[in-house]
């Protein structure tokens, strides 16, 4: 064969390849793929993923703390918390351990209007998530003030249960599911960034699945 021949009978796969849609990891993309991030598989409901301690919080004692790089420090009791807006929506989750569960419906308070609400000052660029169970996770502000970001206490329509992290938990669509605290119970708005519980473990600082941002 010669190289010209050669040359075309490349082409010819490599254009037979792109009609068939083949991916980097030879994989045909079908449509759903669209919606499920690479590496990741589709399940129905939600795991429960958790370093093992499930606080039970009563919601007398339950309250969320707003702070750090803030004009004002909020403390909301259940009912000050209750007493905000509330936000309605469906998303799409992904966990950097694999798996994907569509639609998902969560209600609560506004990443947004929290951060109206505290006043948060322009030096601000990340926000520290602390939960009871004494878990942390750093989000960038960028990310925390997207649109779709709530401080949930319901998940299809009904409270959040124990396991999945109610009363309050944070709900960060956007990035992998270990950015979403469970049991949330402070909200600090930080000058410079610091890596919570994961993102000291080799977990990657920002986590975006569409990037595969899986680990450092
Ligand atoms: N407080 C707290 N939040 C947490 C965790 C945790 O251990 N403690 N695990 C994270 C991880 S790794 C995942 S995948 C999701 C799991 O949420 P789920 O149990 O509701 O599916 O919670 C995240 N939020
Ligand atoms: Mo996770």
């Amino acid at each position: 064969m010669s190289d010209d021949q050669l040359n075309e009978k490349l082409i010819a796969a490599k254009q037979k390849w792109a009609a068939e849609g083949r991916g980097l990891t030879g994989e045909p993309v079908k449509p759903q793929h669209y919606r499920l991030p690479s590496g990741q598989h589709l399940v129905t409901g939600l795991p429960v993923l958790d370093l093992g301690i499930q606080p039970n919080l009563s919601l007398k004692d339950w309250s969320l703390t707003i702070g750090g790089q803030t004009e004002r420090k909020l403390t909301w009791s259940w009912d000050d918390y209750m007493a905000q807006p509330q936000t309605e929506l469906t998303c799409d989750i992904h966990c950097v351990t694999t798996w994907s569960s569509y639609d998902n419906v969560w209600k609560g308070v506004s990443a947004r209007h929290l951060m109206e609400a505290a006043g948060v000052k322009p030096d601000a660029q990340f926000v520290m998530l602390r939960s009871y169970d004494g878990y942390t996770t750093n989000v960038p502000l960028k990310e925390f003030s997207a649109d779709d970001v709530l401080i949930a206490h319901s998940w299809e329509g009904k409270p959040i249960s124990r396991d999945h992290g109610g009363p309050v938990r944070v709900v960060v669509p956007k990035l992998y599911f270990w950015k979403s605290a469970k049991w949330v119970r402070a909200v600090t708005f930080m000058d410079k960034d610091s890596p919570g519980y994961w993102e000291q473990r080799g977990y990657h600082n920002n986590g975006d699945p569409w990037k595969e941002e899986r680990y450092w």
